[in-house]
């Protein structure tokens, strides 16, 4: 199948599935706890899983499929396609009825995304890119912000799941905030990317996240003319966890060596 229409189809599997975020009902009686803090699994997460597993290897049959409820160790996304597949970016929002989650869908090709789709269904918004075409909101090309560090917004997110980079998460955020305009902090990973990919903000950082949080964010991110980054300035890898950055090509990373020595030995 051509990209472009199999990009076409990927964008219809994940809105279908945004419905079934926005009819869920009696969310709490479904809410799991994973392994750390501030970490759950609900019955839907499971259940949009599902579907797109099916739904996605009948597109491209034979695709690897690394999904966040599936062990990472046991998928190779090397060699190939691959789907890189979060059902519910922001499960602790959406287990509050909070209404910033989204749908989060990346096809790599030997290990690098080439498309990705990021639906939020209470918006109504569908960011999507494809390697080398550009990066659109429904419909709209979209483009990265023009402002700088001194005129920008910073998104963060806290890794509220790992006690021992919480306060080393603040100590970055505040780094960047004192130079910065001001600050959001979503509790998605996928949405912050795409407001940084469609110039709301200007910089977004987690110091921890797994590749199925910002494998299709990440590229929106890049075909809408931003950068990301671990917090180095590395290129990211979408095999194992890792920090994350993305910003607005005006915004240039700080050096944040010193606060990382102790919290990421
Ligand atoms: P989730 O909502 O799918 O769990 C919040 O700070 C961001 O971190 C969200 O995108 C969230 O994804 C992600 N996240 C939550 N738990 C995580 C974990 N254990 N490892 C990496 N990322 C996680
Ligand atoms: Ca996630």
């Amino acid at each position: 199948m051509q990209e472009e229409h199999l990009l076409e189809k990927i964008i219809d599997i994940a809105k279908d599935c945004g419905g079934i975020l926005l009819s869920a009902s009696d969310i709490e009686r479904k809410i799991h706890q994973k392994a750390g803090r501030g970490n759950f699994v609900t019955d839907y997460d499971s259940r949009v899983q599902a579907i797109l597993k099916s739904r996605l290897l009948e597109l491209v049959p034979g695709a690897a499929f690394l999904g966040e409820e599936d062990r990472m160790d046991c998928t190779d996304i090397s060699k190939g396609y691959a789907f890189i597949v979060d059902p519910i970016d922001g499960t602790a929002n959406f287990t509050r009825n909070y209404h910033a989650s989204c749908i989060s869908i990346a096809l790599a090709l030997d290990g690098c995304p080439i498309l990705g789709v990021v639906h939020n269904p209470y918006l109504e918004e569908t960011f999507y890119a494809r390697k080398g075409k550009g990066a659109y909101l429904n419909g709209e090309q979209i483009h990265a912000s023009d402002r700088t560090l001194a005129e920008g917004l910073i998104l963060f997110g806290t890794a509220p799941y790992d006690e021992k980079l919480i306060r080393r998460s603040f100590e970055v955020a505040y780094r960047y905030v004192s130079r910065a305009e001001d600050l959001r902090r979503s509790g998605s990973a996928a949405i912050d990317l795409c407001m940084v990919a469609s110039g709301r903000a200007e910089f977004f950082f987690e110091l921890a996240l797994s590749p199925w949080d910002y494998a299709a964010g990440a590229l929106i991110v890049e075909e809408a003319g931003g950068f990301v980054s671990d917090l180095q300035g590395r290129p990211l890898t979408y095999d194992h966890r890792q920090t994350v950055t993305a910003r607005a090509p005006g915004v240039e990373l700080l050096d944040v060596s010193d606060l990382l020595e102790s919290s990421m030995s």
